[in-house]
C-alpha cells in the first residue's frame, strides 16, 4: 500500500519521532522526549519485547500447578499437567480476555443506567434528561408504556429495566430482539443469546476455571455469548443512555491534536471513557466564577480537551476537541502545559503518574474503580456531579501559576466534523419527514457505494502510531467504500483531515456523489467504543430497510481494528463476527499458537454465524481481503459491479491543504 511520502499535513514539516508515529504533533514531541531522556510507550516498547510464549497464547496461567508453556518443536502434541491441551488453553486465554473487555464495556452501561436511576429520583440534580425522544423510543424498544407518562416516570422504568439486564438469569437480554429476525434465529439455534450480561462474563470466568470447561470449541461458544452481552447488552444500553441523559449526537464541528492545547489558558484534559464526569466539567470549564478565578492566577481562561473515549463522548455531543487519542496520552503532558489530567476508567497508563511528577501537571484520579498511586485521587459522585467537577477544575486552576516549563505545544490542530448517530445518519439520508436509510441501501446496491466498513479501537506502540489507520481508510475510501470509525481510530483519521466535508475529494467518484449531495464526509465518526453499538443498529437498519439480503451476514461490509491492544476490542470483534460481520484484527495474534483456534473462529465462525474473526498484521492483506469479502457479499447479493482499484491521490490532499 502506498507510503504515505514525507509528510503527513502538507503545511508541516517531515515527520521524524523516529519513525514511530505517522502525526507530526506527536513526533515533534517525541524528539523533544528522545532528546531531554523521558520515558515513554514509544520509548518503552523497544525494551519490553513480547514474551514469545504469551504472545503465541501458549501459556496457561490458571491454576498454580503451572504456569504450563506449549512450546517447542510440537506443541500440539503437547498438554499442560493437568492435560490441558493446546486449543483448551488458547481458548480459555481468548475468552477470558473477551470476558474482560465485556465487563468493562458493561460495568461502563450499568454506572449509567444507574446515573438515569438517579437522575429520574431527583437524586442527582446535575443531570437531567435531554433527549426526551431517544427516552421514549428505548422505552417503547424495552415494552415500556410511555403515553400519558411523565418523562421522569418513564426514565424510573427504563433505569430499572437496564439495570435487570445485567442481573437477569433467565430467559434473554432485551436488545437481542433489536437485531434481524434472522440473526436472532441463528443465536437461538447456536445456544448464544444471553441470559444477563453479567451471567454470560461470570459463566465465562468459571468456565475457563482449571478444570471445567475443555473444549475448545464449546469454550468458544460462551466467549461469543459473553461478547453478545456486550455488544446487545452493556455496550448499546451505554450508548442508549448516554444519548437519553446527554443528547443523542449532531455533527458539529471541532479540531484536534495536540495543538489545541493553549499556552495562555489553563489546559484539563479529560481522558478515559465515562461521559458522567466529562459531561459536568464541560459545565464547569464554562463556569463564569472559575474563569473570573482562573484570570485572577494569571490566565485567560479555561481550555478543555480530550483524550480518548472521553475525548470521543464530549467531542459527539459539544465539539471539545480532542487533544489526542490512545498514545497521545503521555504526549500531552510532555507539552508541559496540562494543568490537570482528569482520569476515569480504562485506557489510563499508569506510567501518566511517574512523567506527570516531572512536570506540573496534576493527574487527578476520579472513579471509585480506579486509582493510581502518587495521583491526586478526587472522587466522582453523581449526586454532587457539578460540585466535584468545580473542585477538579478548581484545582487545574490553583496548579496553572505551577507551570515551570517553556510551553511546546506542536502547532497542528486540524479541523473535523464528528457527530454520526444512527438517528442522524437516517435523517441526513432521508430528510426530515421521512428518515430513512433507503439512499443508503440504494447507493450501495447501484454500486456507487460498493460497502461499509469499520475501522475502530486503538493504538499500539508495537505499530507505527495511526499508519495502519490512515493507511486503511484512505484506500477505502478512495475505492468508494464509505468507513465509519470510532475510539481512536477516529481521532486518529481527524488529525489526517479525513473526517471533514472536504475529504469527499479524496473519495471515489460514487461515494463522493453520495458526500457531495448529502454533506457527508466519506468518513463518519459514530462516537466511543461503547458505540460501536451504534455500528450494530445501523447495520440492522440497513437490512430492514431491504434489497440487500435478510441478515446482517448477507451485507457488504467489514469491521476491521488494525493497531488494537485492549481486551474490549476482542470483545467488539467477537460480537460483531457473532452478529455475521467479517472482522480483521491488526499488528497481532493472541490464538496464534492453536491452528485449531484460529479454524474455529475463521471458517468455523462463518459456517455458525455468518461472520468471522481473522488476525492479519499485514495492513495491505486486510486490505485486499476485506475488499474481496465484500465483493463476494456483493454478488451473492446480485449486485456485483467490477471495479478497477484506484490508489488515493496523495498529491491531490496536498494541494487541498495548501
Ligand atoms: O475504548 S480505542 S485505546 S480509548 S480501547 Fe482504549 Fe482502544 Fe482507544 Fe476507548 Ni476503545
Ligand atoms: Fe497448567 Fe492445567 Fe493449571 Fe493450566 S490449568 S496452568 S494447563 S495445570
Amino acid at each position: 500500500m502506498g507510503d504515505l511520502g514525507k509528510s503527513v499535513t502538507p503545511s508541516a514539516g517531515p515527520v521524524s519521532g523516529n519513525g514511530k508515529t505517522i502525526d507530526p504533533a506527536a513526533a515533534e514531541i517525541l524528539d523533544i522526549a528522545a532528546l531531554e531522556g523521558y520515558s515513554t510507550a514509544f520509548s518503552r516498547v523497544e525494551s519490553m519485547k513480547p514474551c514469545p510464549i504469551g504472545a503465541d497464547g501458549a501459556c496457561c496461567r490458571v491454576c498454580y500447578m503451572g504456569p504450563c508453556r506449549l512450546v517447542g518443536k510440537n506443541p500440539d502434541a503437547m498438554t499442560g499437567i493437568c492435560g490441558a491441551n493446546l486449543p483448551t488453553i488458547v481458548a480459555r486465554n481468548l475468552s477470558r480476555a473477551v470476558a474482560g473487555g465485556s465487563a468493562a464495556h458493561s460495568d461502563h452501561g450499568r454506572d449509567l443506567a444507574f446515573t438515569l436511576l438517579a437522575a429520574a429520583k431527583g437524586e442527582a440534580p446535575s443531570y437531567e434528561i435531554k433527549d426526551e425522544r431517544k427516552l421514549r423510543l428505548v422505552a417503547e424498544l424495552m415494552g415500556i408504556k410511555v403515553d400519558g407518562r411523565s418523562k421522569n416516570d418513564i426514565a424510573l422504568d427504563v433505569a430499572n429495566r437496564a439495570i435487570s439486564n445485567f442481573g437477569q438469569q433467565t430467559g434473554e437480554i432485551l436488545y437481542a430482539s433489536r437485531a434481524p429476525k434472522k440473526r436472532q434465529e441463528i443465536w437461538r439455534r447456536q445456544g448464544v443469546i444471553p441470559r444477563g450480561i453479567d451471567r454470560e462474563i461470570v459463566q465465562s470466568m468459571h468456565a475457563t476455571h482449571m478444570g471445567a470447561d475443555q473444549d475448545a470449541e464449546h469454550i468458544l461458544q460462551q466467549t461469543v455469548r459473553t461478547a453478545l452481552g456486550d455488544g446487545w447488552g452493556g455496550s448499546m444500553l451505554a450508548t442508549d443512555i448516554s444519548d437519553i441523559l446527554f443528547g443523542t449526537p449532531k455533527p458539529l464541528l471541532s479540531q484536534v491534536n495536540l495543538g489545541v492545547l493553549k499556552a495562555d489558558e489553563v489546559n484539563v484534559v479529560v481522558h478515559g471513557h465515562e461521559p458522567t464526569l466529562s459531561e459536568m466539567i464541560v459545565v464547569a470549564a464554562m463556569d463564569p466564577e472559575l474563569n473570573a478565578y482562573a484570570r485572577s492566577k494569571g490566565a485567560k481562561g479555561i481550555n478543555l480537551a480530550g483524550i480518548c473515549c472521553t475525548a470521543n463522548e464530549i467531542l459527539m455531543r459539544h465539539g471539545i476537541p480532542p487533544a489526542g487519542n490512545f498514545l497521545d496520552q503521555e504526549l500531552a503532558i510532555l507539552t508541559g502545559v496540562v494543568d490537570a489530567m482528569v482520569v476515569d476508567i480504562q485506557c489510563v497508563m499508569q506510567a501518566l503518574v511517574p512523567l506527570s511528577q516531572q512536570f506540573h501537571t496534576k493527574v487527578i484520579t476520579t472513579s471509585p474503580k480506579a486509582r493510581i498511586e502518587g495521583a491526586t485521587h478526587i472522587q466522582f459522585n453523581e449526586h454532587d456531579a457539578l460540585g466535584v467537577a468545580k473542585q477538579i477544575v478548581k484545582a487545574a486552576v490553583d496548579n496553572y501559576p505551577n507551570r515551570s516549563k517553556n510551553p511546546r505545544i506542536p502547532n497542528y490542530a486540524s479541523d473535523l466534523v464528528a457527530g454520526f448517530s444512527h438517528e442522524y445518519i437516517e435523517y441526513m439520508l432521508g430528510g426530515r419527514y421521512r428518515a430513512s436509510f433507503r439512499p443508503l441501501n440504494d447507493a450501495i446496491i447501484d454500486g456507487r457505494i460498493q460497502g461499509a466498513v469499520a475501522v475502530v479501537g486503538c493504538n499500539n506502540p508495537r505499530a507505527k502510531h495511526d499508519e495502519a489507520h490512515f493507511n486503511l481508510v484512505k484506500e477505502f475510501i478512495a475505492n468508494d467504500y464509505l468507513v465509519v470509525q470510532t475510539g481512536c481510530g477516529s481521532i486518529a483519521n481527524a488529525k489526517y483531515d479525513l473526517l471533514t466535508g472536504e475529504a469527499m475529494e479524496y473519495a471515489g467518484p460514487g461515494l463522493r456523489s453520495i458526500c457531495e449531495a448529502t454533506g457527508m464526509p466519506p468518513v463518519l465518526h459514530l462516537g466511543s467504543c461503547v458505540d460501536n453499538s451504534r455500528i450494530l443498529t445501523i447495520l440492522t437498519a440497513v437490512v430492514e430497510e431491504g434489497g440487500l439480503g435478510d441478515d446482517i451476514s448477507d451485507l457488504p461490509a467489514v469491521g476491521i481494528a488494525p493497531e488494537w491492544m485492549s481486551e474490549k476490542a476482542l470483545a467488539i470483534g467477537t460480537y460483531c463476527a457473532a452478529s455475521g460481520a467479517y472482522v480483521l484484527f491488526g499488528v497481532t495474534s493472541p490464538i496464534k499458537a492453536s491452528q485449531a483456534v484460529v479454524d474455529l473462529m475463521s471458517t468455523g465462525w462463518e459456517r455458525k454465524y455468518g461472520g468471522k474473526m481473522e488476525f492479519e498484521p499485514d495492513i495491505t492483506k486486510i486490505y485486499e481481503k476485506s475488499v474481496e469479502h465484500i465483493q463476494k457479499k456483493r454478488k451473492a447479493l446480485g449486485i456485483d459491479t467490477k471495479k478497477e482499484r484506484v490508489l488515493f491521490d496523495m498529491e491531490a490532499r496536498r494541494e487541498l491543504r495548501v
